[in-house]
C-alpha cells in the first residue's frame, strides 16, 4: 500500500487525538485470570449470532467446533471498561517498553534467530531490530502471547463490549480463521481483547496481513516457532509504506526559547528547515536528511523531543497511540546498538524522578510493602504501598508520595 501525503497527514494528527494505548506486555493473563459465568442473555446473543455467522458462509461444522466451549468472560468486560481510564506518562512507557531487561532479551532474541531475521529482512525490506521491537513490544519476545480463548472474549465483547459492531466483525474473521485451517479452537488463544499470537494481531489484520513463511499451509502466529508471525509482522508493515533504510524518527534538542506552537499540529517541514529553527540531533552534530519530519515536543517544558519521518506513521498502522510509536521506535534504537534517551524527563507530578522513584519502591518493598514491582512506575499498588507506609507513620494516608516522605525512607 502507498501512503499518499494526505493519509500520512491524517495519521500524523490522529495519533494526537486517539487516547487508546495498548499497555506494553508486562505479564500474561492466565486464563483463570477470565473465568466464564453462565449468563442466558449470552447463549441467545451466541444463537442469533450463529445465524448471522451462517449467512456470511461459516459452514456448521466450524460453527460448532468454534462454539462448543464458548463461554461469557465478565473480567474481559471489566478490561475493556478500565482501558480508557489508564494514562501513563511516556517516560512511565518507555521505562517498560525499553526497560534494561526487554532490551538484553531482545539482543539475545535476534542473535538467536539471526538467519530467520536475515531472511525475513530480504523478503520484505524491513529491518530485523524494527521486527524484532515489535515483537519484544507484543508479546514479550513471543513469552506472553496471551492465554483468553479468543472466541470467547470476542463473543463477550460483541455481546456486552463498548465496540460491539467492531468485535462482532473481529469474531467473524476469527471464524474464518477456523475455518480455514490455520489453526485448532483450542490453540486460538491471545489477549483479553483478541490480539493473537507472537505478534498480537486482531483477527481482520491477520486475513489482510499474515503470511505462510515456513510453507506449510498454515499461517500460524500462535505457535512456539515465531516464523510466520514475524514474517506477518514484517508484510504488515512493509504493506503499510516502510522506507528501508530510513529512521522511526529521532531524539533531538530544542533551541533555548523555542516556540512549541510551531509543533502543535504534527506539522511537517525539510530537515532544512527544522535545522534553521535551532533543532539538533540530542548526540550532537548536524541533522541529516531523511526526508520532511514532523516535531514532537515534550509533554512538559523540558524533556526529550522527537523528529518523526514516514517510517513513524507507518508503524501509526499498528498501533496509532504517539506512545506506542515512539516505544517501538525507541527500542528498535536499542536493539540496534543505539543508547537511552539523551535528555533527561522532568520530575513528575509527586516531584519525584525515576530514580526517586524505584528507590521509593525499593525502600517499601525492604519494609514489606508490595509495591508491584520496583520498575519506578507509580501504580495503583505502590500508591495502596504508600497509603499503607504512610499511616504507619500517622500521616494522611492519600497514597501520593513526594520528596519528602521519600526522606523518611533514606
Ligand atoms: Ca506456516
Amino acid at each position: 500500500m502507498h501512503l499518499t501525503r494526505r493519509t500520512l497527514l491524517a495519521n500524523l494528527s490522529a495519533t494526537l487525538t486517539l487516547p487508546a494505548l495498548a499497555l506494553p506486555t508486562i505479564a500474561s493473563p492466565l486464563n483463570n485470570d477470565f473465568p466464564a459465568v453462565p449468563d442466558s442473555g449470552f447463549d441467545s446473543w451466541v444463537a442469533s449470532f450463529r445465524k448471522r455467522a451462517a449467512k456470511k458462509g461459516i459452514s456448521d461444522r466450524t460453527l460448532s467446533a468454534a462454539f462448543a466451549d464458548v463461554g461469557f468472560l465478565p473480567g474481559v468486560i471489566e478490561k475493556d471498561r478500565g482501558q480508557a481510564e489508564f494514562s501513563m506518562t511516556l517516560q512511565d512507557y518507555l521505562s517498560i517498553t525499553a526497560s534494561d531487561d526487554r532490551v538484553k532479551q531482545g539482543r539475545t532474541a535476534l542473535k538467536r534467530n539471526r538467519s530467520l531475521f536475515a531472511q525475513i529482512e530480504t523478503a520484505y525490506g524491513v529491518e530485523s531490530h524494527v521486527i524484532a521491537a515489535i515483537w519484544g513490544v507484543e508479546s514479550f519476545y513471543g513469552t506472553k502471547r496471551g492465554t483468553v480463548p479468543v472466541i470467547s472474549a470476542l463473543s463477550t465483547l460483541a455481546y456486552e463490549g463498548r465496540r460491539a459492531a467492531f468485535f462482532e466483525q473481529q469474531l467473524m474473521a476469527a471464524l474464518k480463521i477456523v475455518q480455514h485451517g490455520d489453526i485448532g479452537v483450542q490453540d486460538m488463544t491471545g489477549g483479553w481483547a483478541g490480539a493473537m499470537g507472537h505478534t498480537q494481531f486482531i483477527p481482520t489484520t491477520y486475513a489482510a496481513f499474515a503470511v505462510d513463511f515456513t510453507g506449510d499451509g498454515r499461517r500460524d502466529i500462535w505457535s512456539d516457532d515465531p516464523t510466520d508471525a514475524l514474517a506477518s509482522a514484517a508484510n504488515y508493515i512493509a504493506r503499510s509504506g516502510w522506507t528501508y533504510g530510513q529512521p522511526w524518527g529521532q531524539e533531538v534538542t530544542l533551541p533555548a526559547g523555542f516556540n512549541r506552537a510551531i509543533a502543535r499540529k504534527m506539522q511537517r517541514r525539510s530537515s532544512a528547515d527544522w535545522a534553521n529553527l535551532g533543532i539538533r540531533p540530542a548526540t550532537g552534530g548536524r541533522l541529516i536528511d531523511h526526508g520532511a519530519a514532523a516535531l514532537i515536543p515534550p509533554d512538559q517544558a523540558t524533556g526529550p523531543a522527537f523528529l518523526v519521518y514516514s517510517n513513524y506513521t507507518v508503524i501509526t498502522r499498528y498501533n496509532a497511540a504517539q506512545k506506542y510509536v515512539i516505544g517501538v521506535g525507541h527500542l528498535s534504537d536499542r536493539l540496534n546498538g543505539g543508547g537511552a534517551l539523551t535528555t533527561p524527563f522532568p520530575p513528575d507530578k509527586y516531584g519525584l524522578r525515576q530514580q526517586d522513584r524505584i528507590t521509593l519502591q525499593k525502600r517499601l518493598t525492604r519494609l514489606g510493602y508490595d509495591t508491584g514491582g520496583t520498575s519506578g512506575v507509580i501504580g495503583p499498588k505502590t500508591r495502596s504501598a504508600v497509603a499503607g507506609y504512610q499511616q504507619s507513620l500517622g500521616l494522611k494516608a492519600d497514597g501520593n508520595p513526594s520528596p519528602a516522605l521519600l526522606a523518611t525512607l533514606r
